[in-house]
């Protein structure tokens, strides 16, 4: 087998956003698209006799770019790879076996949430070796070898058998095929309580449903919940991985996981429902007639740790990113623990969670996770949530309210305008940033602005600075607006806008989130004129 040195010139797009690069299926298929960016990867880390580990999420291209990655890797003398069966490997998945092979790193394709098939979207994300997304130090560098790549290695060589587990050779490199499940199944043992978990699932008296939404998620959701933990067989919807998602979107939210939404707001729900996304490290939560945002959810699995074989001895501390509601804060603090507020992007936990730091970390984006991975992880906030309610044998509903009666409720909503234009997206950004000095003070009726920036964070454990994450506006009242732009879209740009308010009061903590929200919603319009920038009259999705 012949190592080919294939001469090549660099796309000026390879430049990795929140979560790895992320670009419409057409334009990695662009001629040596892939193999630049995959041979700026392994300049970059230094691949010699190094272990990685691959997976995907099934999604379209999955196998193809598996086969050129492969074949990338034994030209450039990686020598072993640690392969999902199929391709597959969740997210999650991905980051316990590079901790358990002590690998140097690993890559995922996943465009995540971002809908897949022919015309959908594609993505490389690239983790460390502490399991983690690569820090803005490697994929800066990693885009700056892609600007000036001339050429790239790849190995001559028929394709691997991607379904055929046990170890094959490629050149001097060894390719593991694994099952992809085998490993995380057993993590997830070792955190929670499975015969608890397992009585409630096989009682019959508690009915559960799980949407995988046709993505990487389906096979672990079948063998934990149905095989390992006893729930009846149907209990994992949509469980089988398709390439385009059945033509969904994987995004677990209350727009596109609408056939669950629907369920669990129906008539007779089963007493609790999820969803998880693309590539398995995202969930959503819900109970019978009930949404848990995912700030709550951050908030309700710190206060109820201590039911948690994992987490019974207490929580060193806890993170959340900016745009992500107080809630946790305020467990923060009644368990005397430390609270760490980050910007968007999962890479900003690692290092608290490397040092010991936190324990427990969230995001508003539908993402939760904690130290036994440095992924965020959807399955396992799903078996977190069955474990608490294994124990307590209440609600989703009663949990979540006697939650608000003991912390107070951070009614919370997220207002996404998606595909806007980038210059007229850039402009309301910068307008607001030229505003910020003359905003503290001011009132808007009952609300007083106290506090307005551009978010900037300086990494406690590495000192490494990041500027401009998020502009924030913060009124006396304890509520608080953030206007951010995407980091992960692919078409036009994206403004997100996050809208909070604190009611300690139980007695009014019973409005809707848009009842609660609407003068924040229109003190967001009157400052930022989005409807303007944005050319809409309404937000894409409201989550
Ligand atoms: C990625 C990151 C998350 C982050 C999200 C934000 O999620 O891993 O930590 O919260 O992007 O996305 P945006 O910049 O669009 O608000 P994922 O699930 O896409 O990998």
């Amino acid at each position: 087998m012949n190592i080919g040195i294939v001469a090549t010139t660099p796309y000026e797009d390879q430049k990795p956003g929140t979560s790895g690069l992320r670009k419409p299926v057409a334009t990695v298929r662009q001629f040596h698209y892939l193999e630049n960016f995959v041979q700026s990867i392994f300049d970059t880390v230094g691949s010699a006799g190094q272990t990685l580990v691959l997976g995907g999420d099934g999604r379209y291209y999955n196998r193809q770019a598996m086969q050129i990655i492969l074949k990338m890797a034994a030209a450039n003398g990686v020598r072993r790879v640690w392969l999902g069966q199929g391709g597959l490997l969740s997210t999650p998945a991905v980051s316990g076996l590079i901790r358990k092979h002590r690998a140097r790193g690993g890559i995922i394709l996943s465009a995540s949430h971002n809908p897949g098939g022919r015309q959908g979207d594609f993505g490389i994300k690239v983790n460390g070796s502490n399991g983690g997304p690569a820090p803005e130090s490697l994929t800066d560098a990693i885009y700056a070898r892609s600007q000036i790549i001339d050429c790239f290695r790849i190995l001559d060589a028929p394709d691997v058998d991607l379904d055929r587990l046990g170890s094959v050779q490629l050149g001097t490199l060894t390719i593991e095929v694994i099952d992809p499940v085998a490993d995380y199944a057993a993590l997830m043992q070792s955190l929670f309580d499975f015969d608890l978990i397992g009585d409630l699932l096989s009682g019959g008296g508690f009915r559960c449903c799980v949407d995988a939404l046709h993505a990487v998620t389906g096979p672990y959701a079948h063998v934990l919940l149905e095989q390992q933990l006893g729930a009846p067989v149907g209990t994992v919807r949509h469980g089988t991985p398709l390439e385009d998602f059945g033509g969904g979107h994987p995004d677990p939210n209350l727009t596109h996981a609408r056939e669950l939404v629907d369920l669990m707001f129906g008539a007779d729900p089963p007493d609790f429902g999820a969803a998880s996304d693309g590539d398995g490290d995202r969930n959503m939560i819900l109970g019978r007639h009930c949404f848990v945002t995912p700030s709550d959810s951050l908030a309700i699995l710190a206060a109820n740790a201590h039911l948690v074989p994992a987490y019974r001895s207490g929580l060193a501390g806890v993170a959340r990113s900016l745009p992500t509601s107080a809630a946790v804060d305020r467990v923060a603090a009644a368990l005397g623990i430390p609270c760490y507020e980050t910007p968007t992007g999962w890479k900003f936990f690692g290092n608290l969670l490397d040092a010991g730091a936190i324990t427990l970390c969230g995001e508003e984006s539908f993402g939760t996770g904690a130290n036994h991975i440095r992924e965020k992880d959807g399955l396992w906030a799903v078996l977190f949530w069955l474990n608490i309610l294994a124990v307590r044998r209440q609600s989703v509903e009663q949990i979540v309210r006697q939650h608000w009666q003991t912390y107070g409720r951070h009614y919370y909503a997220r207002h996404d305008y998606e595909g806007i234009d980038h210059e007229r997206a850039n402009r309301l950004i910068e307008r607001l940033r030229s505003q910020l000095p003359t905003l503290p003070g001011r009132s808007f009726g009952p609300y007083t602005v106290q506090l307005s920036d551009d978010f900037s964070y300086q990494d406690p454990i590495d000192g490494s600075l990041s500027h401009q994450q998020g502009i924030r506006i913060q009124f006396s009242n304890e509520s608080r607006i953030v206007f951010r732009l995407s980091g992960t879209g692919t078409h036009g740009a994206t403004l997100r806008l996050y809208f909070e308010r604190y009611e300690p009061d139980p007695r009014r903590q019973n409005w809707s989130a848009s009842q609660a929200l609407a003068d924040l919603i229109a003190l967001a319009e009157e400052i930022a004129q989005v409807r303007h920038y944005t050319e809409r009259d309404r937000p894409t999705v409201i989550t």
